[in-house]
């Protein structure tokens, strides 16, 4: 396996030279933030960050996210121009080496929460998502602002928005992804790089919103739509695990033997009785998932994508962006390279 990490850019708090000192650590993901979703990334700007990576000793191999803009999920707009514009980025990046791209399919919102910095019994802070915050808002009547959401969307953009993705409903979801499809995989193939999806968070619908990329059957459906290597999943451990429904080991190992995962998010989830769930450390004990299993089903099925330790704690004092400080995201590298080393041996 290929470890890496999260960096965003310069104005990201953790410096490369940090980064770099985390033992076994290869690449760095990024992204290019000059430039609005739909837009074409510059080769100066891809130059620049593959330098910058570089110069710390580290490797810019694998990109995190090429946003897909909501006018190509939706069907409508510029969903032309963006897909060539897509398609230009891929190429760019396969210019500077990179070998990996990483997006999500999700309608208006990413990731969905209720609190950045929910404070654990040790003291320090995770996200977390409790249905008992959740179950009385209503985005179309009442004005929401729950952590995390894009906030250049007004809220009547926001509401538009949830209207035309209602109307447009999941099947109407799925025909605009396999247009995506259909589109940019021949062009990622004849570039060597492998497009990987990342699962909605959580998996499941939020306020009527489609979601698609949620469960084994519907990742099947994913996969078919272009059968070639360079559609892969980016299987997020903690997306896809917070669905109790999900059998993640499974589904590791079952995609994995396909070799359908060009990246592996790495991270654990508590789920309540309720559903609602809170991110923890690393380490099996701390939630619902067990990462030996799911390392275990990597290392038999003869992985050698990229992985990333994701979202951490906020622990140690440290402030910055919630979910990507350095410390508990290190500490789960460490752990990651243990599990794999005792897994590789044990072989
Ligand atoms: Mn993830």
């Amino acid at each position: 396996m290929k470890l890496s990490f999260r960096w965003y850019g310069e104005s990201d708090p953790v410096t490369l030279q940090y980064i770099r000192q985390i033992p076994g650590m290869r690449s760095v993901v990024s992204a290019i933030y000059d430039v609005q979703p739909g837009g074409v990334w510059s080769r100066e700007s891809l130059k620049k960050m593959k330098e910058t990576v570089e110069n710390n000793g580290l490797l810019f191999d694998i990109v995190e996210s090429v946003p897909v803009p909501e006018d190509i999920k939706l069907g409508r707009g510029k969903a032309k121009e963006y897909i060539e514009n897509y398609k230009e980025n891929i190429r760019r990046c396969a210019e500077v080496g990179v070998k990996c791209i990483t997006y999500n399919f999700m309608p208006v919102f990413d990731w969905t929460r209720t609190e950045l910095d929910r404070q654990a019994p040790d003291g320090s802070t995770s996200l977390v998502m409790y249905w008992e915050q959740m179950k009385n808002l209503n985005p179309l009547t009442d004005d929401i602002h729950l952590p995390g959401w894009d906030s250049s969307y007004s809220q009547s953009e926001v509401r538009e928005l949830i209207s035309a993705y209602s109307e447009l409903g999941e099947e109407g979801l799925w025909k605009n992804l396999e247009v995506f499809l259909k589109e940019i995989i021949p062009v990622a193939e004849e570039c060597g790089v492998r497009m990987a999806i990342h699962p909605d968070d959580p998996p499941y619908p939020i306020f009527g919103i489609p979601r698609i990329i949620t469960c084994e059957e519907n990742l099947d459906r994913m996969l078919k739509i272009v059968d070639s290597p360079a559609n892969s999943l980016c299987l997020c451990t903690g997306s896809l695990g917070c669905a109790k429904s999900n059998d993640v080991v499974k589904m590791v190992r079952k995609y994995s033997a396909m070799d359908r995962i060009a990246f592996m998010h790495m991270r654990n989830v508590a789920i309540m009785d309720d559903g609602s769930f809170e991110e923890r450390a690393h380490l099996s004990s701390c939630g619902s998932l067990d990462m030996y299993e799911i390392t275990k089903a990597l290392v038999e099925t003869g992985f050698d994508g990229y992985v990333r330790p994701d979202h951490g704690r906020m622990i140690w004092g440290e402030t910055g962006k919630p979910g990507y400080g350095l410390f508990d995201r290190a500490l789960g590298a460490a752990y990651i390279n243990g599990l794999f080393e005792a897994c590789e041996k044990e072989r």
